[in-house]
């Protein structure tokens, strides 16, 4: 993708005429730069927007009695046999929930994990606001018996092992995507004594043992408690590298080897802010995790948080966050020793530097320079390698290197997929007088 300019022949003077056409002209070019920034892979049938801020997640199980058959490749993610079975399942789920009360809540689904008997399926669900696990088991239990999806003629679902639970269930009054996140901290929180207040559940004392606030707004950038204990650098130090508030204008964070799991689970979590004004570009110098590990990459701090990115499994290359404030959240579930996790480093730079070429131009060999995914459309744009997932569903090659070895950015692909929108958003660009060509 680049920029080219065309210079337009110069005159020594102008008359009105001529400076009211320039005028004009000028402002056409501009609104049409700022239309064409955005690429559209088609136009969705239905409107549905969904707002980020407010979502809710669900995990749910259930057992394929008949359609499917367990074979070991199934615990490989990516493994063939694991993207079929795991796309046809999602389809159906899709589609069952897309034709049902819920339909306006819904967004989509990933499926997690299979297991032996006959085939036991654990996936996700991930909805627009809150709604509760009883509503989804129900819509989803109906959903199966009405025949919703033509996925059915295939799989067989025992609907008695149908089972929903929601991972924020006990924290329902708090939206954000974090809270799934079971945070765990390497000490405890309070010694609290005798005269301690008592909290309601789901929520947790200040140091000073007079005030109670929710569990979730512990360590998240922003002070709750009165004595601003809630974001103590030694309450909040995470479980991997010890670490938590990072405020030099650059560092690095890591989960060089995964902390032994106390729970089920452990949430690592690091606030990076550097000075007004600045942005963050997060690089990662390894990145091994195992699929069930998230490391989450939020623009902002707080219940305002922005997820600009979930990362798993693949190096994301650079992240460029605009905002001097950035949230990383890393979700550990597995219990794999032989994984090892992540080496992040963060550098502050000024994106009000960039020039329009440096805005636009992208080879993708680094992450997606300086665009951004629009969050207000029915999915994301992805970097990818090689031949797109499944065959014939993309290019082979990239145009910077011609060869399997080229990154280049492509719109989730699916046979029979439904059409969806993916925008992607350059930053502001300058107005220009001389005309400007996007190519790509
Ligand atoms: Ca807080
Ligand atoms: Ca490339
Ligand atoms: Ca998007």
């Amino acid at each position: 993708m680049g920029s080219k300019r065309s210079v337009p022949p110069r005159h020594h003077s102008l008359s009105y005429d001529e400076i009211m056409f320039a005028a004009l002209f000028a402002v056409l070019v501009v609104v049409c730069t700022g239309l064409m920034v955005v690429s559209w892979l088609a136009i969705k049938e239905s409107e549905s927007d969904s707002v980020l801020e407010t979502s809710h997640e669900a995990r749910g199980t259930f057992k394929i009695t008949s359609g499917a058959t367990y074979n070991p490749n199934l615990q490989d993610k990516l493994s063939e046999d694991f993207k079929i079975l795991a796309f046809d399942l999602q389809q159906m789920i899709d589609e069952i929930f897309q034709s049902s009360n819920l339909k306006s809540e819904y967004k989509n689904s990933k499926v997690l994990q299979f297991e032996n008997g006959s085939v036991i399926v654990i996936f996700e669900l991930f909805f627009a606001q809150w709604v509760s696990n009883e509503n989804v088991k129900e819509e989803l239990i109906q959903g199966i018996e009405a025949n919703k999806s033509s996925q059915l003629v295939t799989f067989h679902i025992d609907l008695n092992s149908i089972d929903i639970t929601a991972s924020s269930e006990n924290f329902p009054t708090v939206s954000s995507a974090t809270t799934s996140d079971k945070l765990t901290t390497s000490r405890p929180l309070t010694t609290p004594g005798n005269d301690s207040v008592e909290c309601l559940p789901g929520s947790m004392p200040c140091a000073d043992a007079l005030n109670c606030i929710a569990v979730d707004l512990f360590c998240d950038g922003e002070l709750n408690c009165p004595d601003g204990s809630d974001e103590d650098n030694k309450t909040c130090a995470t479980a991997c590298d010890g670490r938590f508030l990072l405020t030099e204008s650059s560092g690095s964070f890591q989960a060089a080897y995964y902390p032994k799991l106390s729970t089920s689970s452990v949430v690592c979590r690091w606030i990076i802010r550097v000075n007004n004004g600045l942005s963050i570009k997060l690089s990662f110098d390894s990145f091994n995790t195992y699929y069930t590990d998230v490391l989450n990459i939020y623009e902002g701090v707080g219940s305002n948080k922005i997820l600009r990115a979930s990362l798993c499994e693949t190096n994301p290359g650079t992240i460029r966050i605009f905002s001097n404030q950035v949230t990383a959240t890393f979700l550990i579930e597995s219990d794999e020793n032989d994984y090892i996790g992540f080496n992040a480093t963060y550098t502050a730079f000024n994106s009000s530097e960039l020039n329009n070429y440096e805005k636009i131009n992208c080879n993708f060999e680094d992450g997606f320079c300086f665009w951004v995914q629009d969050l207000n459309d029915d999915n994301e744009w992805e970097r990818v390698q090689g031949s797109t997932y499944p065959p014939f569903t993309g290019p082979d090659v990239d145009h910077t290197f011609g060869n399997a070895s080229g990154f280049y950015i492509s719109t989730p692909t699916g046979p029979g997929g439904r059409k969806e929108r993916v925008g992607l958003l350059s930053l502001p660009l300058d107005p220009t007088v001389e005309p400007v060509c996007l190519s790509f």
